[in-house]
């Protein structure tokens, strides 16, 4: 780091120090204790100290665990001047899994910063590489030269809700292994630890099964507006689910039935009742096509593809989609959902499916995603099944910001960084708290077609879905979020990240200021 964005950065922190101080007025410590922090999600608890820790570029971070050593290198690889030290008596970041707090469960951390040694303590890797993200975000997001203060202080810190998702669309645009990659890093560094891939719909087939080869060969040589396509090949598939193992993060692939299936329809006419050739299709509609109900060779097809699919994920869930099936009758979606049930389990997996399938008579392990009817997650909830939430109003990364939005939709609203922000699970539905898994932000991309596209829709809407998901209720507040969310600028910026930079936040580098 430059003397001048050391200094700018010390000019942020003051800054957004000073801005909660004399928001609230209430800070003892004054403007750079811990408590004055700018994490997101915000921890459950803070205690703060006086005193601080001195990074340096001689600082090491050790671990008495085998099982911690890929975590350990994984933040020395995240922050340049640390180094990894087999001698844990020379390390003064300490990784462990002495956490005894019952209250952390297997995803939850303690750090406890002290003048002489940080000690991150956990029940499991994952939590260490939570509490890890947490402290990534007390360092200045560019590299020091010399040495960084840390104020001292302890955090104690777990997530409100077992799942917490985004969902990428990788069949209306296609996006290969990098940016797939780069969308881990992205939702990693906010604690979020599942990803939906939308690997099917009309537009394109996007991934390799062996035994039914058209599906790549002809499925997924469009688009929408007509650009080449692509697909993942098994082995790049895994390579993704690999990626995402090693960042605590779950894939759950989602094939698109019985609707959202015209690439299989044209890559495999028998799949329709007519039995006509299809057409590959690049408009932006939904709701048209169907494999046919009554037709054991659609059951084959099925069988076939979730086989595949099951043996090369890892994760418990097979989403099937099920969503605006409009051009199946409802008696034929109901029998082709309960099938399809039966295939899932066959193999192992646990059933996902957009709330539709609550029409159907769905297993109570099965688990139902909200997204446009809250109707249907309150009688799957009353059947037993768990809701994972993703209403299109509030969560769809797919909605412009307001009108002026380049690209995006508006058909469910506009949902500006506070919107996106402002909810909480428990009072947007009927549904008892207990029966929400967590939450889902999808990204839909008929309007997106670039990675610039993608960080510009997601940045910054996922950080506040990431904190729904994470900080209890008590701790969320948006006059506070907008400071902390203004303070990840130099973040974003350091990553080339090409975000929206929204009125509703204070940037620090607002350009009277720059
Ligand atoms: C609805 S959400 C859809 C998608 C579209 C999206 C666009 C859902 C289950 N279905 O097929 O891409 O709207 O916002």
């Amino acid at each position: 780091m430059n003397l001048e964005s050391k200094y700018s950065y010390v000019l942020g922190v003051l800054f957004i120090g000073s801005l909660a101080y004399f928001s609230s007025c209430t800070s003892p410590s004054g403007p750079t204790g811990l408590s004055d922090h700018t994490i997101i999600p915000h921890p459950v608890a803070i205690t703060t100290a006086n005193g601080h820790f001195t990074l340096s570029t001689t600082t090491q971070v050790g671990t008495d665990e085998e099982s911690l050593i890929a975590v350990a290198q994984y933040l020395v690889s995240q922050y340049e001047p640390l180094r990894f030290s087999a001698n844990t008596d020379e390390s003064t970041i300490l990784l462990s899994l002495h956490a005894k707090d019952s209250l952390l469960g297997t995803e939850g951390y303690s750090l406890q910063i002290q003048e002489e040694q940080i000690h991150l303590s956990a029940q499991t890797p994952r939590g260490i590489f939570y509490g890890i993200q947490t402290l990534l975000q007390l360092l200045p997001p560019a590299q020091i030269e010399t040495s960084v203060e840390i104020p001292t202080g302890t955090i104690l810190d777990y997530p409100r809700y077992s799942y917490r998702g985004s969902m990428l669309d990788v069949s209306r645009h296609f996006f290969g292994v990098d940016v797939v990659k780069r969308y881990i890093d992205f939702i990693a560094a906010y604690k979020l630890n599942t990803l939906h891939l939308h690997l099917s719909d009309d537009q394109g087939w996007r991934i390799e099964i062996k035994s039914k080869p058209k599906l790549t060969s002809i499925g997924s040589t469009t688009q929408v507006g007509g650009g080449k396509g692509g697909y993942f090949t098994q082995a790049q598939y895994q390579e993704i689910v690999q990626y995402a193992a090693d960042q605590f993060i779950t894939v759950i692939p989602e094939i698109d039935l019985p609707g959202h299936t015209q690439a299989a329809l044209a890559s495999y006419p028998a799949l329709g009742c007519t039995g006509e050739q299809q057409d590959l299709y690049t408009g932006k509609e939904v709701g048209f096509s169907t494999l046919c109900t009554d037709n054991e060779a659609t059951y084959e097809f099925v069988d076939a593809v979730l086989k595949e699919i099951a043996e090369i994920t890892p994760g418990p869930y097979l989403h099937i989609g099920g969503d605006e099936s409009h051009a199946t009758k409802k008696e034929d979606y109901i029998y082709f959902i309960n099938r399809i049930q039966q295939i899932v389990n066959k193999y192992g997996k646990t059933l996902i499916g957009w709330d539709e399938v609550a029409e159907a008579n769905i297993a109570p392990e099965s688990i139902v995603q909200q997204w446009k009817s809250a109707g249907n997650a309150s009688k799957a909830a009353e059947n037993g099944n768990r809701i994972i939430l993703s209403p299109a109003t509030l969560s769809y990364m797919d909605m412009k910001y307001d009108t002026s939005t380049r690209i995006g939709y508006t058909w469910a609203a506009l949902i500006e960084v506070d919107q996106a922000y402002n909810w909480d699970p428990d009072t947007i539905t009927m549904i008892s708290s207990d029966m929400i898994l967590g939450i889902e932000a999808p990204l839909w991309t008929e309007t997106i077609e670039t990675i610039e596209d993608i960080e510009y829709m997601v940045f910054p809407r996922l950080l506040g879905y990431a904190e729904i998901g994470w900080s209890p209720q008590s701790v969320r507040d948006w006059a506070n979020y907008r400071l902390r969310l203004a303070a990840q600028e130099k973040r974003f910026e350091e990553q080339d990240i090409h975000y929206y930079r929204s009125p509703v936040v204070p940037w620090l580098a607002q350009d009277s200021i720059r």
